[in-house]
């Protein structure tokens, strides 16, 4: 569909839609301070500084009414989120208002943006790379701690960083190895250079083992809680969650479908699901609920498999058998009560008391977030995860050749990191990228 106009003036709504305190009209391009102008009565904007901002009234460019008060806030190319020339307005907040406001600039001369464009406006003048434009929209996008504090940091350029100094070694290496190739006789050594190619691919690697706690942190875990009726599923499930979610009783099987909770555990967003219990039953609502908790407890990141430790194990074991058990957590519940039953592969719990409870959040993080330290950057956007499984090939591809092929498959690598930061990227990926954005961004 090719890249939109770079210099043609843009305007559009910035805060959501809906009624607010304050709405922002964004207006960024060549002569957008003259557009901006044309419906502005006040400090005449086009003689202001960038960086300052005045209050007047926003007016209709032709009939002259008055839209609203409103503060205009100035930026001068380059300084500005765009790079250009840019204004924003801080309008009342109110729908109306507001689309009036960007009617007016529509009919002074700007057009209206496209989803992402004003970001897309700052990749293509440099004040960004690609990796940070996409943490903007991570950002916009967060909703979690974690997931913020990933964002946050993609933006700052710390993940660009990383990416830059790999590259910076492999260009570093393509040269030494055609050093290595011409003059043979200077002595340069050939084990350097796997020496290096080791070394990036050992960062690629632990860049990628972070992917899966990256992920889960934009995204958001399920959390399955499967085991006997009356194991204690759903007092368990209000524990976590702090208040009554679910009805708790002693008859067995009175959860017979599944509900869901939202709780977070260490800045992640986990949605806890409580089944039915499992046990082999002829009761036809049941029996489909339990279908209903394995079919759950198999797309569940992370499942919490319970058997009450106060009474002899009854769990069938080729229930057990039947989840995902490297994403199988078990638990020994009832811990406040004595125990009929011990097995060190359970973690003891107590909905009822709380006891074990710190444990068993700590064991959820872990396993939710694997190795991936706290204070790493994360790996949390798929298409830097896929250049990063391409970079890693190339780079295996690299330290299997002879030295004199070694440089077509460093080229390769270099290129797939270079991706992440949207150097000569295929138009299209810039499309795909920027098409999440939201208007106004
Ligand atoms: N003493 C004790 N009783 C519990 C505990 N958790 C659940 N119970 C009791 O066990 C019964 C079944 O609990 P419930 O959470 O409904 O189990 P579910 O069928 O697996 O959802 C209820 O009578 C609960 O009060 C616990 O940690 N300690
Ligand atoms: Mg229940």
């Amino acid at each position: 569909m090719g890249l939109p106009s770079l210099n043609e003036p843009i305007a559009a709504i910035a805060t959501p839609p809906g009624k607010g305190a304050v709405g922002i009209v964004r207006l960024s391009g060549v002569g957008a301070l003259e557009i901006a102008q044309k419906v502005w009565r006040g400090r005449d904007l086009r003689g202001m500084e960038g960086g300052r901002f005045t209050l007047g009234l926003i007016l209709h460019p032709e009939s002259r009414e008055v839209l609203d008060e409103a503060l205009a806030l100035v930026f001068r190319a380059p300084s500005s989120y765009t790079g250009q020339d840019a204004v924003e307005f801080q309008t009342h907040g109110s729908p109306a208002v507001l689309r009036q406001v960007l009617q007016a600039l529509l009919r002074a001369g700007a057009r209206p943006a496209q989803p992402g464009e004003f970001t897309l406006r700052a990749y293509l003048n440099g004040r960004m790379d690609l990796a940070q434009a996409e943490s903007v929209l991570a950002l916009v996008e967060s909703e979690s701690d974690a997931a913020r504090r990933q964002a946050l940091r993609g933006l700052s350029k710390e993940l660009s960083a990383r990416i830059e100094g790999m590259a910076q070694e492999l260009l570093d290496l393509l040269a030494h190895i055609q050093a290595l190739l011409d003059y043979p006789e200077e002595g340069v050594e050939a084990h350097e250079a796997r020496k290096i190619l080791e070394h990036v691919l050992f960062e690629v690697e632990h860049l990628l083992a972070t992917a899966p706690a990256g992920r889960i942190a934009q995204k958001g875990a399920r959390l399955a809680l499967v085991g006997a009726p009356n194991a204690g599923k759903s007092s368990l499930l209000n524990a976590l969650v702090g208040y009554e979610r679910a009805i708790v009783t002693p008859i067995p099987g009175t959860t017979r479908d599944y509900l869901e909770a939202p709780l977070e555990i260490a800045g992640v967003p986990i949605v806890a699901i409580d089944t039915a219990g499992l046990r082999q039953t002829d009761d036809v609502v049941e029996r489909s609920g339990v279908e209903r908790a394995l079919n759950i407890a198999q797309e569940a990141d992370l499942v919490l498999y319970l058997a009450d430790q106060s009474q002899p194990r009854a769990d069938p074991p080729e229930l057990l058998a039947q989840l995902p058990q490297e994403r199988v957590i078990r638990l020994a519940t009832k811990a406040d009560l004595p125990p009929a039953w011990h097995d060190p592969a359970f973690l003891p719990v107590s909905g009822l008391t709380g006891t074990g409870m710190p444990a068993l959040l700590e064991a959820i993080h872990r396993r939710l977030l694997g190795e991936a330290p706290e204070g790493e950057i994360w790996i949390s956007n798929e298409r830097h995860a896929q250049a990063l499984t391409e970079a890693k090939e190339h780079l295996l591809d690299a330290l299997a050749a002879p030295e004199d092929l070694m440089g077509l498959s460093i080229q390769a690598a270099l290129e797939a990191l270079n991706h992440i930061l949207g150097k000569d990227v295929p138009e299209e990926v810039i499309d795909r990228v920027f098409r999440n954005f939201c208007v106004g961004k």
